[in-house]
């Protein structure tokens, strides 16, 4: 063994090689800004993500409905006031912006919102996507294209999508699984001869779209978010989609099928995006999926804590299955932690332990910055123990693990080139 780690040495180790290496953020929900009004950026976009308009409303005795007639600014301000000068930003998403601010050498002791506004006013995006990337060590994203969203599909109509080698795209296609009749629908207007009825005549022009829109986009997979009443197999549009059109098209394609289940959508409708609530769904389905379609890869990630430790048995039976990321409600440090020693205990570091799910793009920066720290803590653990059964490791096989876990296991299982 050449140059073996020190077991006192190890943990200050793993942190700097996790720091030192670059991520592949595997789903995010950003975009170059060729895609116009679709790249959210600045303080007062990071103050109204979702995840704080949530926890707005359990402070403001506010109509969700008086929120969201405010203007941008205004919501920020209302925002910043309740969670962060009336109450300590102790959330995980409060705690976010802050990282971001200090990040980027803003004062946050201060608190002063109108001097991080004026950081951003003189700021042109490209230059901030430069920034941010850099901040957060980010080689590459993988964006969420979704071709049922008018803006999104303008972009691509108009030949603008592939603009910046860092946005990856991932073809999104939610509504030919969540709601068929009305699918159906939008593809018979744009040219495609689906009806609702499912035929063998609707399933090749559904295969027709995807084919086509996996030509014009280059997807490195396909997605989907599932419901926690996802089941497979079952009577109906779902099954007979997935079996018939989703995945031929993907296996042909040699492309993986993303599914990222749990969401139930808008258990608070009032909320809108932030109205989503979450439910333990059936392991069986996946299992099913990837027992049938050994030829098949999927990208699987699931959002109820209760669901984690039965992903890593799954995971463990199914070499076409790729285990990612502490989705949205996992994604807080007490579940990461668990979670990513319960993978590291199951799968080695056969997963993909972290995405960032980033809808503006600042994001990227506390993003990363609170995981690789998370992820650098259990990993050190898991070092610790190794060394103590007289096992040795050099430095450039933690290297080669963290690299593997940051970006390498996700490029390979993508078929990236
Ligand atoms: O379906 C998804 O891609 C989810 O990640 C989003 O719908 C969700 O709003 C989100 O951004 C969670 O972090
Ligand atoms: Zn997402």
């Amino acid at each position: 063994m050449t140059h073996a780690v020190e077991s006192r040495n190890i943990r200050n180790l793993v942190r700097k090689v996790v720091q030192e290496s670059s991520v592949l953020d595997m789903h995010t929900h950003i975009y170059p800004p060729a895609f116009g009004k679709l790249l959210l950026w600045g303080v007062d976009e990071l103050l109204t993500y979702h995840y704080l308009a949530a926890e707005l409303f359990r402070y403001a005795g506010l109509p969700p409905e008086e929120f969201f007639r405010m203007d941008k600014p205004s919501q920020a301000e209302l925002i910043w006031q309740k969670l962060f000068i009336e109450h300590s930003p102790l959330s995980e998403s409060n705690r976010g912006v802050l990282t971001v601010l200090h990040s980027l050498g803003l004062d946050t002791g201060k608190r002063d919102l109108e001097e991080c506004r004026a950081y951003f006013s003189g700021l042109k995006a490209w230059e901030y996507v430069n920034r941010v990337f850099e901040l957060a060590n980010v080689e590459a994203v993988v964006m969420t294209n979704d071709p049922f969203d008018e803006a999104e599909r303008t972009v691509w109509l108009e030949g603008k999508g592939h603009t910046d080698p860092r946005f990856k795209t991932a073809l999104r296609i939610d509504p030919l699984l969540m709601d068929w009749e009305g699918a159906a629908r939008r593809l018979a207007g744009w040219g495609y001869k689906t009806s609702p009825e499912l035929n063998e005549k609707t399933f090749a022009e559904i295969r027709r779209f995807l084919t086509d829109w996996i030509e014009k986009m280059q997807p490195l997979y396909l997605a989907v978010s599932l419901p926690p009443s996802f089941r497979y197999p079952e009577p109906g549009a779902r099954t007979a989609v997935l079996e018939n059109c989703i995945l031929p098209v993907t296996a042909r394609a040699g492309i993986p099928f993303a599914m990222m289940i749990g969401v139930n959508k808008l258990i608070n409708p009032r909320l809108a995006l932030a109205g989503d609530g979450v439910g333990k769904c059936d392991m069986g389905a996946v299992e099913a999926l990837a027992r049938n379609f050994p030829d098949n890869r999927f990208l699987v990630t699931f959002l109820s804590r209760e669901n984690q430790h039965e992903a890593c048995v799954m995971t463990r039976k199914f070499s076409n299955v790729m285990l990612f990321g502490c989705w949205w409600f996992m994604n807080n440090p007490s579940i990461i932690r668990e979670i990513t020693a319960e993978r590291l205990e199951l799968l080695g570091t056969s997963f993909v332990p972290q995405h960032s799910d980033a809808r503006v793009l600042d994001q990227l920066i506390y993003k990363w910055s609170h995981s690789r720290e998370l992820i650098a803590g259990v990993l050190g653990d898991k070092y610790e123990d190794l060394l103590r059964t007289g096992w040795q490791v050099s430095e450039e096989e933690v290297r080669r693990d963290v690299k593997n876990l940051l970006s390498g296991n996700f490029k390979r299982f993508v078929g990236w080139k």
